[in-house]
């Protein structure tokens, strides 16, 4: 019963020492070595000092617990076996053994590539690369992995790598990460904050809550909207004045009312606020001994009111000058009428 345990408690500690040590992709020099290990092969052993004349091409990689990382890989590699000799392509695998790389001896050795697989596209939804599963050398991860990234890190359909966690580690989904990330093909199934927050509120750093973006004081964004107060306002003038007789059909309230959608709940805490509109951050309504101003609620002190008041004054005088100045033209053209 012990000695079960034992070698229970040995055989997972050796699993997880092997899976915590799954290899990056290789370097020239571990597929070098892996080269004059498959080589000498038959009767007359003499070692070889190949050399690789490319890049590989990749055709099985499969996934370690962990992103860039993998467990297996095949590839067709071009080299020249000895120095002066001409080139060849061969196709052979390597496995991680202990976060290094060893040649895969047991795997069909070195041998020519089948048409079928070059320049094909890599596979990753495989667990072991050999040939034997294949021409591409890949077994296949089980069904259950059909998503995500379609990769496992093993044989079980509990061994799934469907996304990679903030961390960088293999997982199902996202959930480890926190409860606003997901995964898709655009992040490379990266788990990537999804919540989304309205203009001028960013996502805290851990994706939970939208704050308010620091910019200013609510002073520097009354005069800002002052100033653009009076761009509208100047605009309307110059247009009118060209189209006076059409002027006349725009009131005043067209450029002071702002668009208004119905109201809706706030998304966000904004203090002092009763309603939002529109766009779900902006306040509408305020309590009482508040005003909104710039989609929050500021207290009522005279120096706002004077600008409220200014905000709102400005463009309706501008109109109505202009209505006035326009009436006085249409009557002068009528009375030349009358005159002529
Ligand atoms: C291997 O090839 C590269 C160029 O492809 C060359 O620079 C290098 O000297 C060669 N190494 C040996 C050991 O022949
Ligand atoms: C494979 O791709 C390489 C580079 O794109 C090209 O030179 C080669 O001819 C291709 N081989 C085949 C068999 O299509
Ligand atoms: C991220 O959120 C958007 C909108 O909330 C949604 O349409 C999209 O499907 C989400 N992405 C993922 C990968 O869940
Ligand atoms: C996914 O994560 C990897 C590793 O951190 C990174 O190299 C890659 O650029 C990420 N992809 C995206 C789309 O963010
Ligand atoms: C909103 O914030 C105020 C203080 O800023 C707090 O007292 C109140 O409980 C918050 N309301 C909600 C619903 O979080
Ligand atoms: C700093 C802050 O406001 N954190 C809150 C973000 O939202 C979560 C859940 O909605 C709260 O639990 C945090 O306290």
């Amino acid at each position: 019963m012990m000695k079960r345990a034992l070698l229970v408690l040995v055989g997972s500690l050796f699993f997880l020492l092997a899976s915590s040590q799954d290899c990056s992709l290789p370097t020239d020099s571990d597929i070098i070595a892996t080269l004059s290990v498959l080589l000498p092969t038959g009767d007359n052993s003499i070692p070889y000092y190949p050399n690789l004349t490319g890049p590989v091409q990749y055709v099985c990689q499969a996934q370690g617990r962990r992103i860039n990382t993998y467990r297996a890989v095949g590839m067709i590699g071009t080299f020249t076996p000895n120095p002066g000799d001409s080139e060849v392509t061969r196709l052979f695998q390597m496995r991680c053994y202990f976060g290094s790389w060893v040649a895969e001896t047991g795997g069909g050795g070195i041998s020519l590539p089948p048409s079928s697989i070059i320049n094909a596209t890599v596979r990753t939804d495989c667990y072991v690369c050999r040939r034997g599963f294949g021409d591409d050398t890949c077994r296949e991860c089980n069904s259950a992995c059909d998503t995500g990234l379609e990769r496992c890190t093993g044989p079980y359909s509990d061994q799934c790598c469907l996304v990679f966690s903030t961390s960088g580690e293999c997982s199902h989904d996202c959930s480890s990460s926190g409860v606003n990330y997901a995964a898709s093909e655009e992040t490379d199934y990266n788990c990537t904050c999804n919540k989304t927050c309205p203009d001028g509120y960013s996502i805290d750093s851990d994706c939970m809550n939208c704050t308010k973006d620091e910019v200013s004081s609510s002073m520097y964004i009354t005069s800002s909207q002052f100033s653009s107060s009076l761009i509208a306002s100047s605009t309307f003038f110059l247009s009118s004045s060209s189209f006076f007789s059409s002027s006349l059909v725009f009131s005043s309230s067209s450029f002071v009312a702002l668009p208004s959608p119905s109201p809706v709940p706030c998304a966000i805490n904004i203090s002092n606020c009763i309603q939002c509109i529109g766009d779900i951050a902006c306040c509408d309504q305020c309590d009482d001994g508040y005003i909104v101003l710039n989609c929050q609620c500021a207290q009522t002190t005279s120096n706002q009111l004077n600008l409220l008041f200014l905000l709102l004054i400005i463009p309706i005088f501008v109109a109505i000058a202009i209505a006035l100045v326009n009436v006085i033209i249409i009557k002068r053209a009528r009375l030349k009428k009358v005159a002529t």
